[in-house]
């Protein structure tokens, strides 16, 4: 074991120093080193945004092991919205672990999966009766979403959409859209998926009168697409991210979403709503599906749920989840006992610290400086998003041509200066915003001047 700076700054949480200071360049040596011991014996295909390694984080920041303190707009992919190390999730997961740590819940239950369970179901849109079976990463949530929506229908297509991100393992390869990094080399890949458009209002065209595609016509389209392609009475389920994440942060047009629920309900298709990215607070509701009143029939959830331990869900119609045969679910760690008992407590700090609220905040402060900028510059095509998951689309100006370069640039100069943001797109040109909920207000008005300030820089 080699001592590094992680020694100098040991405890994370919200009473870390809530400010941006670089003390070496970035990467800094100790991250240099780290990263050359990693080169060795990690490989490449497991790759990192920012070479620079954390040694603690809390609020809206992470501190590396050269004690350079970042402003954390990334809260690493969607997952630390209630801070990292928040204290509940810190304290309640200590005292889990120091009771036991596993049993496996299909050997000898505990209260903690119970607990969640109740909490899921009672979160979950709809007041209809439901069930929650628990899994540890967001693609297993969506595979058994999957295999449960096949098993209560009997059938076996399922419908995706385009710039769908729905994990990495061979199904949810499937389902995901996007060949380089998820899928390339890595097929045959399996059967049975197929893909319509969907609704990109940054993107879409115009109809055939000529007038902008709104969201039912944009819902029609898709349908339309899946009678041809697919055939309604074969499809099992329709998979979708209510806001689509990895593919670019779109958020559909309004009624997109209502009607393609409303045609799954008519032909028998399990709506499935992926909220692995937007759920838990995320978006200014517990799940972007309730901004339109929308009700899925299974929804899947992990990233924000498990306060940063890994943790996922499937919750939906007691009906459809009641129909697997017992034993036909379930997983070695699903619902492990550490993990329930941070998710309890991620869930409780989200209520006690109205976090949901805080997310709507947020997303006004970001949404409004964001479109400022726009309106001074043409290299920002869209800004969008919902709450605090903002997306801002860059194109080359005059056009709708993606500019993925600049995004890079933009993510890149705020890197160096001391600001994690991240990039995602199909045409990778969108950067994202998804700071922690509990990002004090000078901090992420802080990160906003310095994007501000790369794009400035990269001002032709
Ligand atoms: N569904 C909507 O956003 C994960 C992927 C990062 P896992 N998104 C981040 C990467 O490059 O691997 C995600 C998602 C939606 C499913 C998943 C998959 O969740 O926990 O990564 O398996």
């Amino acid at each position: 074991m080699t001592t590094s700076a992680a020694t100098a700054v040991v405890v994370g949480g919200p009473g870390l120093p809530q400010r941006r200071e670089l003390r070496t360049s970035i990467p800094g040596p100790r991250s240099l080193e780290l990263q050359r011991r990693r080169v060795a014996v990690v490989p490449a295909g497991v790759s990192s945004v920012m070479p620079v390694y954390a040694a603690a984080a809390g609020g809206g920041v992470l501190v590396d092991v050269d004690g350079n303190s970042f402003i954390d707009l990334g809260s690493g992919i969607a997952v630390t919205s209630v801070g990292n190390a928040a204290p509940r999730v810190v304290a309640d997961a200590a005292a889990q672990l120091a009771r036991f740590t596993h049993t496996c819940a299909m050997i000898t239950p505990y209260e903690g999966y119970v607990e969640l369970a109740e909490a899921l179901t009672a979160i979950a849109p709809g007041d209809h009766e439901k069930r929650a079976a628990l899994f540890n990463t967001g693609s297993e949530a969506v595979e058994n979403a999957v295999k449960i929506a096949r098993y209560a229908t009997g059938r076996a297509a399922v419908a995706v959409v385009d710039h769908a991100y729905h994990g990495r393992t061979n199904l949810t390869m499937a389902l995901t859209a996007k060949n380089v990094p998820y899928k390339d080399g890595f097929g045959p890949f399996a059967p049975e998926v197929y893909r319509a458009p969907t609704s990109y209002p940054f993107r879409d065209g115009l109809d055939l009168d000529g007038a902008p595609i709104d969201g039912p016509a944009a819902a029609a389209r898709t349908i339309a697409q899946l009678d041809r392609a697919v055939g309604a009475s074969r499809l099992a389920a329709l998979v979708i991210e209510p806001i689509q994440g990895e593919g670019g942060f779109i958020v559909p047009a309004p009624g997109f979403l209502p009607a393609l629920a409303a045609w799954c309900r008519d032909h028998g298709i399990v709506f499935v709503a992926d909220e692995v990215q937007t759920g838990i607070a995320r978006t200014g509701a517990w799940f972007a599906c309730d901004h339109e009143g929308v009700v899925p029939d299974l929804v899947t959830t992990a990233k924000g749920l498990g306060g940063g331990l890994p943790i996922a869900a499937v919750t939906g119609r007691a009906d459809l989840m009641d129909a697997v045969h017992p034993g036909g679910l379930g997983g070695t760690y699903g619902g492990n006992p550490v993990a329930c008992a941070a998710a309890l407590a991620a869930l409780r700090t989200v209520r006690e610290e109205n976090l949901i609220d805080r997310a709507v905040q947020i997303g006004a402060i970001a949404l409004d400086r964001l479109r400022e900028l726009q309106r001074s510059d043409p290299r920002i095509g869209d800004v969008r998003g919902r709450g605090a998951m903002i997306g801002i689309e860059f194109v080359h100006p005059g056009t709708h041509e993606p500019d993925p370069g600049l995004a890079r640039r933009v993510a890149a100069s705020a890197h160096q200066a001391g600001v994690i943001v991240l990039t995602c797109g199909t045409f990778g040109n969108v950067v994202r915003l998804l700071p922690p909920l509990t990002i004090p207000t000078d901090l992420l008005l802080e990160g906003l001047e310095v994007l501000a300030a790369a794009l400035e820089e990269g001002r032709p």
